[in-house]
């Protein structure tokens, strides 16, 4: 039923009769500029003033209100994951989970529900750059029939910390330096590895932060883990222990440290605008939902615990079960009432889904509740339309601050029989259908009351840190090496350097003596490990090298063109692009375009100077012998070659471009190719074996 706020008034004929019409939405449509009262605007250019030159007025209620309102366009930003990225889409069930899930979105095979993904880094100010080395935040919500379920995760399966009272210390550390206000968005410095080297219970995460992981190529490649065990819950009771995979149809990619520094130069939205274009263009960003499903004794029988969130269980060992695929098919119309207004909650569950004993998953529990009501202020923000369900709620929560539901009648509490006097009674519980708790195993009782305690197994720090070590290519381990190099070099107090490295014996010696070997200093005595290591099978599935999938698809090649270029050699080239799923970008020294051989004039989609090589996965260089010569005195140019070398990236070049390359020095591989068919093969795959040749790694 309508309100009086849902009918706007309009005037009739000549004025004199008024007659109520529904009113779009707050500041929709493109009819007359009201306040926020509805009074119309005369002027919104000029503010009320006595006289031509005189004061302005405080009578301007125009002037003050918007101003006013104005001041208060901000809410606080997110304490961690506070530059975020969104978009809209379903999630589809592939076939039925009855067996062992009665959660309402995994009954009926092909069923759509609506979800709202929002992607984020975790340390930076919601205006940072998007390409730091950091965790990416991969937070789900899904509007069942049954209430809303946030499966509020991470790209990576494993977190810093075992224990939430350890969040505020791990979160105060990574962040800017409380005095000095930086670094912002970046982990390289004195307090996150002080703080670190002191917690060998990071060791796994650090891994997996120094790696490839933490600088992805888009938001469109990376995977999604729910980290903590949760319980899946039949209709009869049953319980699956589960853990939650997000696996991305692109594959997993990531960039080269050095393409990631140049991206913040050259981009700072670069991960933002990939994925609104590619949703703009059609190219939604698919996933599918994976799920790794085990019982109490599959879980008994295993060295370590399923409850530490520093633990993964190998798809080797457990493989993933694919359940069903989610699409982002829609941008958000407005970023802060979508994006920034967003609620996500680890605690909305639905029934079906339970959460397990993990410590850290219990004290998010009561965070971001909190949190919510920090940021926007009132214990009402499950009624903005992105939070709000989209089954129907109901019960007997009133009042508070922008309360928008007008509540009918007197029935406001329960138990209450006014029903029988012909009222309206409001809702009641429902034992069958409602939410039950798993009740679990009486662990307090079994392991002895109330403790401030962790379970025995979570001591081990090192083996699943020396499984990620081990599972990765040649590459891969001297990026890690490298990223531990760097970012100790970024470490002015002495102390911690080596006490790091002491940590890092622990994992893997060789690791150790890279990194030492990189910074210039001692090797120091190996840190006594809480709890010795044990040797686990390597996990080829944790290679993003190894398991890259040789495409186009979802990939953009740059097309370098100057004056002179020819023609016909560019369209083959963006038609062998397209055919092979990949988007063409034509880069020149103009945006205005290149006038091309045959005299006639191609428009560039970038220039040169704002198209640098890092932003493509890879490029051609397309030009004449007067063009190339031209492009020899510009630095972009010969930085587009160089750079797109370094990155280890497809170049495809017409004969007359080789000088250019030559100054860029390029050297031939089966990454340097003609225009032809090898050129699109190439543009598939990064050129590994190159790598040693263009920098030195630890
Ligand atoms: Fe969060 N986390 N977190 N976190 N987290 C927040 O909630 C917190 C943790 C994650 O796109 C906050 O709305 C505690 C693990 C994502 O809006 C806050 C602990 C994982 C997002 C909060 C953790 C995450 C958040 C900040 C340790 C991966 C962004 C603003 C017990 C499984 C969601 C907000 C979005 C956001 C608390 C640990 C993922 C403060 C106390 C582990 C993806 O409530």
């Amino acid at each position: 039923m309508a309100t009086n706020s849902d009918f706007e008034t309009t005037r009739g004929n000549g004025g004199e009769t008024h007659q109520q019409v529904p009113a779009k939405g707050p500041h929709e449509g493109s009819g007359h500029l009201t306040t926020n009262q509805g009074i119309r605007v005369s002027d919104n250019q000029n503010s009320l003033k006595s006289g031509a030159r005189g004061p302005t007025l405080l009578e301007d209620f125009v002037l003050r209100e918007k101003i006013f309102h104005f001041d208060h366009e901000r809410i606080p930003e997110r304490i961690v994951h506070a530059r975020g990225s969104a978009a809209h889409g379903f999630f589809e069930v592939y076939e039925s989970l009855a067996d062992i899930t009665k959660a309402d979105l995994f009954q009926r095979p092909g069923e759509k529900t609506p979800v709202f993904v929002r992607f984020s880094t975790v340390a930076g100010g919601a205006g940072s750059v998007d390409t730091p080395r950091d965790v990416r935040g991969f937070a789900v919500k899904f509007y069942t029939q049954e209430g809303n379920w946030d499966l509020v995760g991470n790209n990576i399966p494993v977190f810093f910390i075992q224990d939430a009272i350890k969040f505020p210390d791990l979160v105060h550390a990574v962040k800017m330096e409380a005095d000095r206000a930086y670094p912002q968005a970046g982990s390289a410095h004195d307090t996150f590895w002080d703080w670190a080297s002191l917690m060998p219970e990071t060791t796994h995460m650090l891994m997996w932060a120094m790696s490839d992981r933490t600088i992805p190529r888009s938001l469109r490649t990376i995977e999604g883990f729910g980290i903590h065990t949760f319980q899946l819950v039949d209709a009869k009771g049953g319980v699956t222990f589960c853990k939650f995979h997000w696996k991305p149809k692109l594959g997993v990619q990531s960039t080269l440290w050095d393409e990631a520094l140049k991206l913040q130069a050259a981009d700072n939205d670069y991960h933002r605008r990939d994925l609104f274009e590619a949703i703009d263009t059609g190219n939604f960003p698919e996933w599918e939902l994976g799920l790794q499903l085990f019982d109490q004794a599959f879980a008994d029988a295993l060295p370590y615990d399923v409850l530490d969130p520093t633990k993964i269980i190998p798809e080797e060992v457990l493989p993933v079960r694919i359940v069903g695929r989610m699409v982002l098919d829609r941008n958000v119309d407005n970023f802060f009432a979508e994006t920034e207004q967003v609620a996500f909650c680890p605690a909305n569950i639905v029934p079906g889904v339970d959460f397990s004993n993990d410590p850290l998953l219990q004290g998010r529990l009561f965070s971001y509740l909190d949190t919510q009501k920090s940021r926007l202020g009132t214990a009402n923000f499950h009624q903005i339309p992105i939070n709000a369900p989209k089954c129907p709620f109901m019960n007997f929560q009133r009042d508070g601050q922008m309360q928008m539901a007008v509540p009918k009648g007197r029935a406001n509490y329960e138990p209450n029989s006014l029903a029988e006097h012909g009222e309206d009674g409001g809702p009641r519980e429902c034992p069958a259908t409602g939410f039950t708790t798993v009740e679990g195993r009486a662990e307090a009782d079994e392991q002895g009351g109330k403790l401030r305690i962790r379970a025995e197994l979570f001591a081990d720090h090192y083996s699943q840190a020396r499984l990620f070590w081990t599972s990765l290519t040649d590459n891969e381990r001297a990026h890690v090496a490298s990223s531990f190099t760097f970012e100790l070099s970024k470490v002015g107090l002495e102390q911690v350097p080596p006490r790091m490295l002491a940590n890092l014996r622990n994992v893997d010696e060789d690791l150790a003596k890279r990194v030492a070997g990189g910074l210039g200093i001692e090797l120091p005595k190996k840190a006594p490990a809480a709890r010795e290591p044990f040797a686990m099978d390597p996990s080829p599935a944790l290679s993003i090298q190894a398991n890259m999938k040789d495409t186009l698809e979802g990939r953009a090649v740059g097309i370098l063109i100057a004056d002179g270029s020819d023609g016909a050699e560019i369209k083959a080239v963006v038609a062998a692009v397209k055919k092979a799923g990949g988007k063409p970008v034509i880069v020149a020294p103009k945006v205005g375009g290149a006038k091309l051989a045959d005299g006639s004039v191609m428009k560039a989609d970038g220039q040169l100077a704002g198209s640098p090589s890092q932003i493509f996965d890879a490029v051609a260089i397309i030009l004449s012998e007067v063009g190339c010569k031209a492009l020899l005195k510009e630095a972009a140019a010969v930085q587009f070659a160089m750079d797109a070398f370094g990155h280890l990236k497809a170049i495809g070049a017409s004969a007359a471009a080789r000088p250019l390359l030559d100054k860029a020095g390029v050297e031939p591989d089966a990454g340097v190719t003609d225009l032809g068919a090898a050129f699109v093969e190439a543009a598939k795959k990064r050129f590994w074996a190159r790598e040693l040749n263009v920098r030195t790694l630890a």
